[in-house]
Parts: structure tokens; sequence; C-alpha cells
């Protein structure tokens, strides 16, 4: 299981895109995102580096979450606009 944080995932359409970003990486994966804790849960064959590159592709800035002791990365604001924006 792998968890990113996506502090840029806002609605139903960003959920939707980051989905098919994943599902592009793996057809399997089964994908979980809560959104008002902005939390992306990945149950997938594929490494965390290559998932998070495909969000990253989608126009997201996922942060991965070590299961505990999860050092927070600083979050910076990049001022990227939302799919939906
Ligand atoms: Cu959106």
């Amino acid at each position: 299981m792998t968890t990113f944080e996506v502090k840029d995932m806002t609605c139903g359409h960003c959920i939707k895109a980051i989905t098919q970003a994943v599902m592009t990486v793996d057809s399997t994966a089964k994908v979980q995102i809560d959104l008002s804790s902005h939390r992306v849960q990945i149950e997938s064959v594929s490494a965390e580096a290559e998932l998070s590159h495909a969000i990253v592709k989608a126009g997201y800035s996922p942060i991965a979450k070590a299961a505990e002791h999860a050092s927070y990365a600083p979050v910076k604001t990049t001022g990227r606009a939302c799919c939906c924006h």
C-alpha cells in the first residue's frame, strides 16, 4: 500500500485524473482517494516512484507518506492551477 498526500487535489475531476494516471501505470491498481484529507491510497504492484511520477505527470504534487514517523516534506506552493480552473 502506497499513500500519497496530494494537496492540490481539490475536486472530483482531480480524483478522476489521478485515478486515471495511476491506472496507466498499473491497470490492476486499486485507488482510494479521500478528498477531505487529500490522501491517495494505492494498492499496486508498481513502485512508489513510478506511481508518484504518473501523478506528477497528471499535474499534481504527490507527497509520499511513510507509514509512520512521516517527516512532512515542505509543501511548496507552485501556484499551479487545478484541473478544473
Ligand atoms: Cu479539480
